[in-house]
């Protein structure tokens, strides 16, 4: 089976896109888990955290320099957001396309896993 979020990158499979470049896509997570719960994606696929490499330090710059810029956006930069990356399987990491949560709304719990 393809790739799910190559296919919202390639518009194959909608999905509510807030935000798209040459490298990037963010769109709203289908099951949020705060009233902002978006999702950030390189276009090319990596399937996860680890796979990213040297050649892949800006890509990834930019990828958390987008998710404060989409906060700002969101009005949620002065409450305050998380940004969240699972990788693997015991990381809890079940679509296999690295992708970066911007988490905001509403107060998050103090507790990492
Ligand atoms: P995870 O980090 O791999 O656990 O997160 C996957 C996320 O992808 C999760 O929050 C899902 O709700 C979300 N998602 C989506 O937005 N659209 C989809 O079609 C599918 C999953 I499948």
């Amino acid at each position: 089976m393809g790739c799910l979020f190559c296919a919202i990158a390639k518009g194959e499979i909608p999905a509510q896109i807030v935000y798209k470049d040459e490298d990037l896509v963010a769109f709203k997570d289908i099951n949020p888990q705060s009233p902002v719960h978006i999702l950030i994606i390189p276009r090319r696929h990596i399937a996860n955290l680890t796979d990213l490499d040297e050649a892949d330090t800006e890509l990834a710059g930019k990828m958390i320099l987008l998710a404060g810029k989409l906060a700002r956006e969101m009005d949620i930069a002065e409450s305050g957001y998380r940004l969240v990356i699972n990788s693997g399987r015991e990381g809890g990491q079940v679509v296999q396309h690295l992708h970066l949560h911007l988490l905001g709304g509403r107060q998050l719990g103090g507790q990492l896993g």
